[in-house]
């Protein structure tokens, strides 16, 4: 692709959706940022197609390390750009995320057990064979990239509206990242985050406990695409600011398969574990019990949950899920 035909970025202008539903039970009005809707199916592609854009003009392609749903940004922003992508995902990522990368024309590489393992792979290759690395979390383009999702946020709202709290998925951080970010350029760092995570897949947790960045000895947790076992340090470092706020929270694999199936019934929308645990702070009362607890304002005003979306997910996945979840 020419520098003529190359598009300005590869995100689209997500919705965001009033939810009477959640609204209902939050006691608050919910707000959904519909990024499940992205081309790639997850709000990965807001930085990776911004660092690709910065860093893979010349490339002779891309290598990506993934839980799953950064390699099918990678893969999606590479084809357009005419570039080759090789995806590393650890062979705990389900075969449906493998097959979803193939057809969108990567060559996927299966390495080691959790992401931490194809990443050390993925870089590996990218030394070796000369390819521009596209890290999933870590990185301030894709930060930057991500920042964007609130200016989009802020003019859904309009003029006379502002986000009572943010909530959002936290795997390796990057989307929290540019959260933090988009909040400070809009100069909302009165506006709470609230940062999602499961029992198993809890580094940020892990980290604002232990007050440093930590390392998890596994990944236990069936959302795969949260899976690394640190968090990366700008994120670490963003809790200790105070401004935005953000408060951690962990609910259980069980309680965010089960917002998956709520958000299913009720939105009519399939979306996977990882954005599960952004739900469950709304279905498993999470938000109500930090209205109580004080941590949050009562009334909130408007809660925003970003609803990052995920290709691991399909009614065979999800049958399975139950299967090993809900006996
Ligand atoms: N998934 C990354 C990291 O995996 C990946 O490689 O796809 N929601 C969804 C649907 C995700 O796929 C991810 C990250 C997150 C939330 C968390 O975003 P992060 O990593 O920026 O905190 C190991």
């Amino acid at each position: 692709m020419n520098d003529r035909t190359m598009p300005e970025h590869f995100h689209i202008n997500t919705p965001l959706l009033e939810s009477v539903s959640m609204s209902r039970r939050a006691g608050t009005a919910v707000y959904l940022k519909m990024e499940n809707s992205q081309p790639s199916g997850s709000f990965k592609i807001r930085g990776i197609g911004h660092l690709c854009q910065q860093m893979a003009g010349r490339s002779k392609g891309v290598v990506c390390s993934s839980g799953g749903n950064a390699g099918m940004a990678a893969a999606y922003v590479a084809k357009k750009m005419g570039l080759p992508a090789t995806i590393v995902v650890p062979s705990s990522s389900p075969q449906l995320v493998v097959q979803k990368l193939q057809t969108q024309g990567a060559t996927v590489t299966v390495t080691g057990k959790v992401w931490d393992d194809a990443n050390a792979e993925a870089l590996r290759l990218a030394e070796v064979e000369g390819l521009t690395y596209v890290p999933p979390f870590d990185h301030p383009l894709l930060w930057q990239g991500h920042a964007g999702i609130m200016p989009e946020i802020a003019a859904s709202m309009g003029p006379n509206l502002k986000p009572g709290a943010v909530v959002v998925s936290v795997g390796g951080g990057g989307l929290l990242c540019g959260v933090v970010q988009g909040l400070k350029e809009l100069g909302w760092t009165d506006v709470p985050i609230v940062s999602m995570e499961t029992v198993g897949a809890d580094c940020f947790n892990a980290a604002v406990k232990a007050g440093r960045v930590v390392t998890l000895d596994d990944i236990t947790s069936e959302a795969k695409c949260l899976g690394a076992k640190s968090v990366c340090k700008t994120a670490f470092e963003y809790s200790q600011s105070g401004a935005p706020p953000i408060i951690s929270e962990l609910v259980t694999d069980r309680q965010a398969l089960q917002a998956v199936e709520t958000f299913l019934d009720e939105e009519r929308v399939l979306v996977e574990l990882a954005c599960g645990a952004a739900l469950a702070a709304v279905y498993s009362g999470v938000i109500c019990r930090l209205q109580q607890e004080g941590q949050l304002k009562t009334p909130l005003g408007a809660l925003v949950v970003i609803v990052c979306g995920g290709s691991s997910i399909n009614m065979e996945q999800l049958n399975t899920l139950r299967h090993k979840l809900h006996t």
